[in-house]
């Protein structure tokens, strides 16, 4: 799926700004509000999450429907020369668009793009745009919701307390920020157009050959043409299918990006790309970056900022970005859904390594003793009573893969983060999954999960079966062992002594403790800035040891909101920086470790 752009032959059209919005009171759609103009409605900027945007705790956890609307107009000349096509760029999580009161389409899943041809549906003048939001989580949709709270006050619910009104009980550990997060945009292009394009590098010693594979609708004439940063054309070839050979190609490198423009015509349709070429491979136990191994230093993060929630936030992605490189890190994790195509683009740009991720968290009803089914213990895979998102898994696997292949910072795909990995059904429920996202990534990608403490090792997780690399959440000195930490220190070690033996390389995707800014003491007590570091300081050690381990992303980049709990001081405290970036003692101890790390040929 291609990135809306401006081109000789097309325009887009942003429609952020404030819309008008209204909460459902349940009797939103028998009145047909998407009808007519909202009556009284509040103001709500787009793209935002809309929770933290107004007062009130009935705001911030509504639960259901909301609706927001606008209006737009596109020139009659438009309209009858070009396709007009709506793109919502990520509205959480389910959406129902209506143009001038009539449904024209449906999206589920919070985290993908979805587009609307409307050439033919807008009218003269003003067209009522009005986007029904659903907030609504449960065991058919990812991330995946529960039927009582995941981690706090479970005893209430298990004294039989059922709670007067509807609520979203959320099955992971960030805050369930929704609306219309990313930008809604117009765009044109021609009646006949290129729909998507499709590139493969081969990189053989100094030279590359780029296969590149268009999809278009109509007819007219193919033309592919590749130009240097400095805007020299280097190749060039005609044809819906074919292959590019660029000389002395340069490479997009972590931290030393590259980025060559390819520019596709088809018929009046131009289309220019972004792209980086590199090569990525798994060998033995390393993880090789243009044929060098990498060794990943960085952050599982999310998208969370305040006010505005998961809404896109350029200022933030350019700051994180820019206090990851102050730090030394290499990469991130996109834990635990597939961010903005704005941040994946300046990854790419700013030479950033990503995780790519899908939202599939919360496919563990296990976790917690079963709390969220009120203790009844539903087993996840159980056919009948089980998890009921295998349809939906495959959908965002195809539309990830789908909008984030041609992006050279995306090295690995996380089919799901800590599922029950170690349960019946479980290698049934992803084996499949993890074959679709190799059929359908023309680079084949390593594909890994990031796996749960509990799954235990190579014997039990299916992960030592299905990934390519093991990438392993692990709380040992935290929630396991915590305020301890030299017992944690030996059964880390012997944890990763077992996957040692199978010869595959190793990331730590998670591990951390939570710290609340400013909390110092003599005695590195827990929750302290000083327990943090001492708590980071024995993770490294171990994970120097281990030469397989090729990796360290620690859990998180910064403080972040979830739902309120026992466990939660207002959010999860576990940042290097705090939710305003400011950082934590443990921010400068990595510091000085990262520096002091190379990108490349560590432990070699
Ligand atoms: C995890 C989850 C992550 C949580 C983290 C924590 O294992 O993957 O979503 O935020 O632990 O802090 O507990």
């Amino acid at each position: 799926m291609l990135y809306p752009i401006m081109s000789n032959s097309r325009t887009v059209t942003d429609l952020s700004g404030v819309w008008e919005f209204k909460l459902d009171d349940g009797k939103g759609f028998e009145q047909e509000w998407f009808k007519e103009k909202l009556t009284d409605p509040m103001t709500m900027p787009v793209p935002a999450s809309y929770n933290d945007l107004k007062e009130g705790v009935g705001f911030r956890d509504h639960y259901g429907w909301v609706f927001y609307q606008r209006s737009i107009a596109v020139p009659r000349f438009v309209r009858e020369t070009q396709r007009v096509v709506l793109r919502c760029d990520a509205v959480t999580h389910v959406a129902k668009v209506y143009l001038n009161g009539e449904l024209i389409g449906e999206h589920k899943g919070g985290f993908l793009p979805f587009e609307i041809e409307v050439q033919d549906k807008l009218r003269d003048g003003d067209n009522l745009l009005t986007i029904a939001v659903s907030n609504i989580i449960d065991y058919t949709t990812l991330p995946v919701g529960g039927q009582s709270a995941m981690m706090s006050n479970a005893s209430i619910a298990g004294r039989g307390y059922r709670p007067r009104k509807k609520q979203n009980y959320p099955n992971f550990d960030f805050f369930n920020y929704c609306g219309i997060t990313r930008p809604v945009r117009l765009y044109t292009t021609p009646k006949d157009y290129l729909k998507d394009i499709t590139l493969l590098a081969d990189v053989k010693g100094s030279a590359a050959d780029l296969a590149y594979d268009l999809d278009v609708v109509g007819n007219g004439e193919a033309k592919v043409e590749v130009y240097d940063r400095e805007g020299r054309k280097v190749a060039q070839s005609e044809g819906l299918k074919g292959s590019l050979h660029i000389e002395n190609v340069q490479l997009w490198q972590p931290l030393a990006a590259y980025l060559y423009e390819v520019r596709v015509t088809f018929g009046e349709d131009v289309y220019t790309l972004p792209y980086g070429i590199r090569t990525v491979k798994v060998e033995g136990t390393r993880f090789l970056i243009n044929g060098k191994p990498f060794y990943f230093k960085g952050y599982g993060k999310h998208e969370d900022t305040f006010p505005g929630g998961r809404g896109m936030n350029l200022p933030m992605y350019v700051k994180d970005i820019s206090l990851m490189k102050w730090q030394g890190a290499n990469s991130f994790r996109c834990s635990h859904y597939p961010y903005s195509e704005e941040m994946m683009r300046l990854a790419d740009e700013e030479g950033i390594v990503v995780i790519d991720e899908t939202p599939a968290v919360g496919v563990n009803f296990d976790f917690g003793g079963g709390a969220n089914f009120n203790g009844q213990r539903v087993k996840t895979f159980d056919k009948e009573h089980g998890i009921q998102t295998f349809e939906h898994h495959k959908d965002v696997i195809r539309d990830l893969v789908a909008r984030d292949k041609n992006h050279a910072c995306v090295v690995m795909w996380n089919i799901a983060n800590e599922p029950d990995s170690y349960t019946e059904g479980a290698y049934e429920y992803f084996k499949p999954l993890y074959d679709l996202c190799r059929e359908l990534d023309p680079e084949k990608r390593p594909c890994t999960l990031t796996s749960v403490q509990m799954a235990g090792g190579p014997d039990t997780d299916i992960s030592a079966k299905l990934s390519d690399v093991i990438c392993l959440n692990r709380y040992y000195g935290w929630y396991v062992g915590g305020p301890d930490l030299e017992g944690p220190e030996e059964l880390l070690r012997a944890e990763l002594q077992q996957w040692e033996k199978l010869g595959k390389p190793l990331v730590f995707t998670e591990f951390g403790a939570d710290t609340v800014m400013g909390l110092h003491d003599t005695t590195p007590v827990m929750y302290s800035e000083e327990y943090q570091v001492e708590y980071y300081k024995m993770n490294s050690r171990v994970f120097d040891e281990f030469a397989f381990v090729v990796g360290e992303q620690v859990w998180n980049f910064a403080d972040f909101a979830t739902s309120q709990s026992l466990v939660r001081v207002q959010g999860n405290k576990k940042g290097l920086f705090t939710r305003d970036r400011k950082p934590k003692l443990a921010a400068h101890y990595y510091r000085e470790r990262w520096n002091s790390i190379p990108d490349f040929g560590y432990k070699e």
